[in-house]
């Protein structure tokens, strides 16, 4: 199928990288054309907020309000809040900013007055003017709980947070998950005739990913369809571009290569992905990754400028129009 000005793109994504490249698909695709869903593995409340780290990367990011030196929250930020808690002899591990809280109160606020973690991420992005589709992967809660060498179960973010990611993982669960469906906005956007490319956006493969694409029912909407599921190498040249990614494949036995991320995403979703994008660095391992029957395209995937962003989302929406469908 030719990605065409009628075409419709679903981009998965968890926090940083995948949010560069939501960034450039919003760029060039207008707003009906395009749904970003966004991992909720990584929620939890704290100090009785109801925090959604990933989504509020992607909306700051889209809103291009992100702060860019942190890699979360707003520019511009102030901390005054954090550090009248400090004072107080409150947490302050989990770092909150005095704008960012804005976020956190209104959503708070929202979800206990009955609404859905969907209709209010689709009010906070009205808030910031966003005018693409940004959706939860569900609105059910889905706990992503990570499983240490030590046997501690740790959750999410008192593991990547607190812990700085340093507990050898072993393994992640994702409490909730059997009973979550996907949210409204994904059902649909999975089921619009219209949609041309799956995109799996350098984001974590293990916490970020798996997380989506493991809510029952997901992986055979995907798979109804003539759309191509092309997945974005969050590893290049053997690290990751930001995040524990590379530091867990090493932990869970696994080479730390782009093509180990492939064997991954084929193991796990057999026959559902069909395209998979390296960086030139990993040109060398374009052949093993066709080898086990993807197509491949080698290009630049850092994304250091916004034009590195509309590139890649160029290139991958090309992409997608030249593999053949299922
Ligand atoms: N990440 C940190 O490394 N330290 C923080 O204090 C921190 C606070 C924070 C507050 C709101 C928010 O939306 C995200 C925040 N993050 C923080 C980022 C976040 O927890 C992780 O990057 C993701 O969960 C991984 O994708």
């Amino acid at each position: 199928m030719n990605f065409s000005a009628q075409s419709t793109c679903l981009a998965i994504s968890g926090g940083v990288g995948g949010a560069k490249l939501a960034l450039g698909l919003s760029h060039v695709l207008e707003p009906g054309q395009l749904t970003v869903i966004g991992n909720t593995g990584d929620d939890f409340t704290h100090m009785g907020f109801y925090i959604s780290p990933d989504l509020d990367t992607v909306m700051y990011t889209l809103a291009e309000v992100n702060n860019k030196d942190l890699g979360w929250g707003q520019a511009g930020e102030s901390w005054n809040f954090l550090e009248a808690v400090k004072r107080m002899g409150g947490e302050s591990w989990f770092q909150l900013g005095d704008r960012d809280l804005g976020t956190h109160v209104v959503r708070t606020q929202m979800l206990e007055a009955g609404k859905s973690l969907s209709e209010v991420t689709s009010h906070l992005c009205q808030q910031f003017g966003i005018k693409h589709q940004l959706v939860p992967m569900t609105d059910d809660p889905v706990a992503t709980i990570v499983h240490t060498r030590s046997g501690e179960k740790l959750a999410f973010q008192h593991y990547f947070v607190r812990d700085r990611c340093m507990p050898e993982v072993t393994g992640f669960v994702f409490n909730g998950i059997d009973m979550a469906k996907p949210a409204p906005g994904f059902l649909s956007a999975m089921q619009e005739p219209s949609l041309a490319a799956i995109v799996v956006c350098p984001s974590n493969p293990f916490v970020s990913v798996d997380p989506v694409l493991k809510i029952p029912g997901v992986m055979e909407a995907l798979g109804s369809g003539e759309a191509a599921v092309i997945a974005v190498s969050p590893i290049v040249g053997g690290q990751a571009i930001k995040g524990p990614a590379a530091k867990m494949m090493a932990e869970l036995g696994m080479p730390q290569t782009a093509l180990a991320v492939a064997q991954h995403y084929i193991k796990q979703y057999p026959g559902q992905v069909q395209g998979f994008v390296l960086d030139e660095k990993d040109r060398g391992l374009a052949d093993e990754v066709e080898a086990l029957g993807l197509s491949t395209i080698v290009t630049n995937t850092v994304m250091v400028t916004l034009q590195d962003r509309i590139d890649l989302a160029r290139t991958v929406l090309n992409f997608s129009s030249e593999i053949t469908p299922r």
